[in-house]
């Protein structure tokens, strides 16, 4: 078969262009393709939701590829053992109560859930800012990841939606930002970010699922960055806090949008 070069070219760039234009409105923004994120757009999704995923790198997955210190495979304990399983992820009983998985074989696996599900990942744009309306976050600010890189000075582009999920990990990216820009406004003891607290494994997991949740009107922490808005423990190379705190962030949005 004759392949035409134009044709590929054609066949990409209106492809995804129309993927982009459809999301410029969605019920759910996802920032961040971690492992929070990935989950979070995986049960919203599912739940017939309109979700799209921003992830400023080029691979989603964030920081569960390289296990713990590039040993390339995750902990994860009984609460969390059903939602690896949920997406086929092969599991192993390392002593009562602590589970291992491939890191890689977890990502790919949660990555492609989210897909099938119907979640759209737009990886390489960034998140740089937020849209507000009458104290309500109704949209973020994006732009190409190269760019940022670059230090261009390129204007982003804006999208809506009706809820925005800050999966960014350590940094918190979207809750900075607001604070940034906003002042002191987050549902927090200061109402600014309160800062993650060192390691303690048992605590740090229990607490990134209690605090999970909505810090402003239309925009929710989940992951890491919940941990790092609220005040939490880090907790290494355990991977079920995120998980969890994954669905839970997709069950509290779906309990506010069907009350
Ligand atoms: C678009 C962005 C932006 C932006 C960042 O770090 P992650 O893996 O986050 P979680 O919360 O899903 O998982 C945390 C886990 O990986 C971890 O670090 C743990 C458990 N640490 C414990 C410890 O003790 O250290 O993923 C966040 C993703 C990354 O892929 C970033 O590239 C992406 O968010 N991201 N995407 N716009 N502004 N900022």
């Amino acid at each position: 078969m004759h392949l035409e070069d134009v044709v590929i070219s054609r066949a990409i760039i209106e492809t995804y262009s129309r993927e982009l234009l459809e999301a410029l409105e969605s019920d759910v923004a996802v920032v961040g393709g971690g492992p929070a994120g990935l989950v979070a757009a995986y049960y919203l999704a599912r739940a017939g939701k309109k979700v799209v995923l921003f992830e400023r790198k080029l691979s989603i997955g964030g920081g569960m590829w390289g296990g713990g210190m590039m040993f390339n495979h995750i902990v994860v304990q009984d609460q969390a053992l059903p939602i690896l399983q949920e997406f086929g992820v092969n599991c192993r009983t390392f002593t009562a109560g602590y589970y291992t998985a491939s890191a890689v074989e977890a990502v790919a696996a949660i990555a492609l859930g989210a897909v099938r599900a119907g979640a759209r990942i737009f990886n390489c744009i960034s998140v740089e800012d937020v849209m507000v309306r009458e104290n309500r976050i109704t949209g973020l600010v994006i732009n190409w990841t190269p760019v940022e890189m670059a230090g261009l000075h390129v204007d982003p582009l804006a999208v809506s939606c009706s809820y925005v999920i800050d999966c960014t990990g350590h940094d918190a990216q979207v809750a900075s930002v607001v604070v940034k820009k906003l002042g002191p406004v987050l549902k927090t003891p200061s109402g600014g970010i309160e800062g993650e607290k060192p390691m303690w494994a048992a605590r740090g997991e229990d607490f990134v699922a209690d605090n999970t949740g909505e810090v402003y009107p239309g925009l929710f922490v989940a992951g890491m960055a919940a941990s790092a808005v609220r005040g939490g423990h880090r907790m290494g190379p355990v991977f079920g806090g995120m998980l969890l705190s994954g669905r839970r962030v997709a069950e509290l949005i779906l309990a506010q949008i069907n009350p």
